[in-house]
Parts: structure tokens; C-alpha cells; sequence
């Protein structure tokens, strides 16, 4: 059992957890693939607890906003239906699981989850009060989605050992950000 508690107010939700993100991807988080196992453990006790488990994912149109060559910080990644955009192969993504598209405009980028995506409503009809967020990458997607997370009055939980950063020297610095949101930085998973 990872969840150190849990109920039916529980989520889990996994962040951008893409081929692209991952070490030979368009825009690769330095072991990115690591998290994998690790969600898998919580995707296992989650499906066991029947607890809800939400997937976000990066889905950006050809010629995005965000890419270089339109003016924007990052390399073209993460283009619908390709193959950099695909959850990584070892992610053991449930069918039942809900899948959340972001970033899908042509102009204009969504780093967090709930971004555009009435995630937090859909949330909150669902009786949702506590999230246990990981994923990709801790210092982008992961940090924007964990603010949001708070400001939308979830209690929110960063599993430490299921998120990786594209820039790690900014690591501490983000996981302090998080905390003054109003986050609890979960320890590594001692099982
Ligand atoms: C992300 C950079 C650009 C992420 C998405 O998922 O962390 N990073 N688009
Ligand atoms: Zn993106």
C-alpha cells in the first residue's frame, strides 16, 4: 500500500507522463522514466481502493504557440497523435482512467491540468476533496497544476518520488514554491 490514507475523496492524478518528456523524447526531463514504476505502484493500490485516477497529457497542434520556431520556449513536443505524444509505454494507465487533454489551442499554451479543461468542477461533482499529483515535469506542468490544485481548494499532495524536473537545479526552489501554496510534499514511498 502506498496511499498513506485513503477514501473515496481521494484522486490520483498523473501528470504528462509522455514519451516526449522521457530520455530520447522532443523535450526530455533527465529521468523522466523514472516515474514510472513508481505511479504504477499507486495506480495498483489506487484500482485497488477504487479510487478515481485522472491522466493529463500535453496535446499540442501541429505549429503551436509554445514550439521555437513560432516564437515560443520549447522545442516541438508533444504533437497530437504522435508518438512523442503518447503516454510512456510502461505507464499502466487503466482503461477506466480519465484522460485530460491540454494546451490545445493553437495560440495559446496550458501548463496546468486544470487549465481550460474544467477539470476542477468535474472534480468537485465527483466528491473529490484530496489529490496525490506526480509526473511531468515537476518544475512545469507539475508546479502550475499543483498551484492550481490549491487555489481551487483541493487538499494536494506531490508524491516526491513520482516527479522529475526538466531543470533540476531549480528543483528545491520549486518544491518550496509548492509549499507556500498550500501543498504537503509527500516523502519518498518507504515500501
Ligand atoms: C511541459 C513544457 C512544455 C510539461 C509542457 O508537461 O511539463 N513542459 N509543455
Ligand atoms: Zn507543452
Amino acid at each position: 500500500m502506498v496511499f498513506p490514507s485513503q477514501g473515496s475523496d481521494d484522486a490520483l492524478l498523473i501528470v504528462d507522463v509522455q514519451n516526449d518528456f522521457c530520455p530520447g523524447g522532443k523535450l526530455e526531463v533527465p529521468e523522466g522514466d523514472t516515474v514510472v514504476p513508481v505511479l504504477n505502484r499507486w495506480i495498483d493500490d489506487a484500482r485497488e481502493a477504487n479510487i478515481l485516477i485522472i491522466a493529463s497529457r500535453d496535446w499540442h497542434p501541429v505549429d503551436h504557440i509554445s514550439f521555437e520556431d513560432q516564437g515560443g520556449d520549447w522545442p516541438e513536443h508533444c504533437v497530437q497523435d504522435s508518438r512523442g505524444a503518447e503516454f510512456h509505454p510502461g505507464l499502466a494507465l487503466p482503461r477506466e482512467a480519465i484522460r485530460v487533454s491540454k494546451g490545445t489551442a493553437f495560440d495559446r499554451d496550458a501548463y496546468s491540468a486544470f487549465d481550460g479543461t474544467g477539470l476542477a468542477g468535474y472534480l468537485r461533482q465527483k466528491g473529490i476533496k484530496r489529490l496525490w499529483v506526480g509526473g511531468l515535469a515537476q518544475d512545469v506542468c507539475v508546479l502550475a497544476t499543483v498551484k492550481d490544485a490549491c487555489k481551487e481548494g483541493f487538499e494536494t499532495r506531490l508524491i516526491q518520488d513520482a516527479t522529475r524536473p526538466v531543470f533540476p537545479d531549480k528543483a528545491d526552489q520549486v518544491l518550496r514554491e509548492m509549499e507556500s501554496a498550500g501543498a504537503v510534499l509527500e516523502a519518498a514511498d518507504a515500501s
